[in-house]
C-alpha cells in the first residue's frame, strides 16, 4: 500500500469514528504516550548470561528449538533494536538479573551491582528507552528444590532476601541513570508439587523475606517494587506459596505495586475484571500481558478478546496512569524476534482499539438502562476500519505498515539469526 493510499483510507476511518463522537487523532496521540515493557527473555528463552549452560531448571522452561537464539548481551541487544525498529512509538526494556555482564568473573546472585548492568544501561540511554528489572529466582542450584524466599533453611532464604536487596539497588541505578523510574518485580517459584501439609509456614517466611528486602528506603522516582503471584507453576501444581491472595494482601498493606500476570489465574478467569478491584487497594499496577494457554501461562499475545478487554478497562477507568504495561510471554518455537514483534504491535492494536471506543455514547446507554442498544452497539463498533488507522499510525512513526515488518524480520534472519 502506498502513503496516500494509507492517507486516504485513514481520512474516510476519521469520518466513520466522527460519527460516534470519536477523534482518531486524539486516539493516536495518546496511543503514542503509552510505553510497553519489553521483556528481554523471549529473545533467548529466559537463559541468561550467567553461565554457559544458560537455564538449569526451576520453575521456568521455554519450549521449542527455533535456530538463531541470542547467545550473548550483544546479541540480544542489537535483536531487541531490531524489533524496536518494527513497532510504533518509544517503549521500555525489562530484564532479568541474569542477563548481568559480570565481564569474565562469574558473580554470585547475592553479590551482582548495577555495573554489572552498565552495558544494558548505555544501550537504553543510546536508545533513548527507559527500564524494568527482575530479580531471578530460578535456574539456580539455591533454587533446585522449589523454593527460595520461603525456604526453610535460614541460609538459604537470606541468600535469597540479598539477592532481592542486590536487586533493587540494581533497580535504583537504572532509573537514576534514565530518568524513569525502575519497575523491579518480584516473583519466586516457591511452591510444592504435591500434597502439602504446612501451607502457613512457607507464606510466613516469605513475608518475612519480602519485608527484610524491601526495608532499605529507595525512592519511589527510581525505582517501584511490584509483587508477581501465580496460580500454579511445573513441579508446584498444589500449592504456591505466593498466591494470589497472599501478594494482593501485602501490596495492600505496604502500599507495593501488584502485578497481575494474565497467564497465572484460572482459564475461563480474566485480569481484566481484576483491575478496578485491585487499583482501589494498591497505588499502581504492574501487568504481565500473556496469554495463556491450558496450562502453559506464555504464549505470545495476540490482538484477542481477553487483551482487548485488558486495554479497555485501563482506558474507560482512565488507569493508564496508574499502570505499568509489560509483556512476559516465550515461545522457542518460532522466529523469537516476530514473537517480540507480535506480541508488541498486537498490545498496541488492543490499546488503540479501546481509545478509539466511542464510550460515552456507550456509558450513555448503560446508565439510562438501555441494555439492549448497549449490546448493539458494542457490535457494531466491532467492524469500525481500526485497521486504517493503525496503518496511519505506522507510517506516522516510520515502522512498516501491514505485514512488512515480517519481511524485515526474514531479511534479519538471512543475513544474522541464522548463521548462529
Ligand atoms: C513466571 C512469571 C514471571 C516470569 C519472568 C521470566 O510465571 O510470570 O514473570 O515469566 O519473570
Ligand atoms: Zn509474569
Amino acid at each position: 500500500m502506498n502513503e496516500a493510499t494509507i492517507e486516504r483510507a485513514y481520512q474516510l476511518a476519521k469520518e466513520q469514528y466522527a460519527a460516534w463522537g470519536v477523534d482518531p487523532d486524539q486516539a493516536i496521540e495518546r496511543l503514542a504516550k503509552i510505553p510497553i515493557s519489553m521483556h528481554c527473555w523471549q529473545g533467548d528463552d529466559v537463559g541468561g548470561f550467567e553461565n554457559e549452560a544458560g537455564l538449569t531448571g526451576g520453575g521456568i522452561m521455554a519450549t521449542g528449538n527455533y535456530p538463531g537464539k541470542a547467545r550473548s548481551a550483544d546479541e540480544l541487544r542489537a535483536d531487541a533494536a531490531k524489533a524496536f525498529s518494527l513497532i510504533p512509538g518509544k517503549h521500555r526494556f525489562n530484564i532479568h538479573a541474569i542477563y548481568l555482564e559480570p565481564g569474565g568473573t562469574p558473580v554470585e546472585r547475592d553479590q551482582i551491582e548495577p555495573r554489572h548492568f552498565a552495558r544494558w544501561i548505555d544501550w537504553a540511554k543510546d536508545l533513548g528507552i527507559g527500564m524494568d528489572f527482575n530479580p531471578t529466582y530460578f535456574s539456580h542450584p539455591k533454587a533446585a528444590d522449589g523454593m527460595t524466599l520461603a525456604h526453610a533453611d535460614e541460609g538459604i532464604r537470606k541468600f535469597w532476601v540479598q539477592h532481592g536487596i542486590c536487586c533493587r539497588k540494581i533497580g535504583e541505578a537504572i532509573g537514576r541513570e534514565l530518568g524513569t523510574p525502575c519497575v523491579t518485580n518480584v516473583w519466586i517459584p516457591d511452591g510444592m508439587k504435591d500434597v502439602t501439609i504446612d501451607r502457613k509456614g512457607p507464606r510466613e517466611r516469605l513475608r518475612k523475606s519480602l519485608d527484610e528486602i524491601f526495608a532499605p528506603p529507595i525512592d519511589p522516582r527510581y525505582n517501584l517494587d511490584a509483587v508477581e503471584a501465580k496460580l500454579f507453576g511445573i513441579g508446584s501444581e498444589t500449592y504456591v506459596v505466593g498466591s494470589h491472595e497472599f501478594y494482593l494482601g501485602y501490596a495492600a498493606k505496604t502500599g507495593k505495586l501488584l502485578t497481575l500476570d494474565a497467564g497465572h489465574f484460572h482459564p475461563t478467569e480474566t485480569i481484566a475484571d481484576k483491575i478496578s478491584s485491585v487499583l482501589m487497594f494498591v497505588p499502581e499496577l504492574l501487568l504481565h500481558v500473556s496469554r495463556g494457554i491450558r496450562w502453559d501461562s506464555d504464549h505470545v499475545v495476540i490482538l484477542n478478546d481477553d487483551l482487548k478487554a485488558i486495554a479497555e478497562e485501563l482506558v474507560r477507568g482512565a488507569f493508564l496512569e496508574r499502570t505499568h504495561i509489560g509483556l512476559d510471554f516465550f515461545d522457542a518455537s518460532i522466529n523469537r524476534i516476530a514473537a517480540w514483534v507480535t506480541g508488541m504491535r498486537a498490545m498496541l492494536k488492543a490499546l488503540l482499539w479501546a481509545l478509539l471506543e466511542p464510550t460515552a455514547k456507550l456509558r450513555e446507554a448503560e446508565e439510562a438502562g438501555n441494555f439492549s442498544a448497549r449490546l448493539a452497539m458494542v457490535e457494531e463498533i466491532k467492524t469500525l476500519p481500526m485497521g486504517a488507522v493503525w496503518d496511519y499510525y505506522c507510517l506516522k512513526h516510520d515502522v512498516p505498515v501491514g505485514p512488512a515488518w515480517f519481511d524485515e524480520v526474514k531479511k534479519y534472519e538471512a543475513e544474522v539469526t541464522s548463521k548462529r
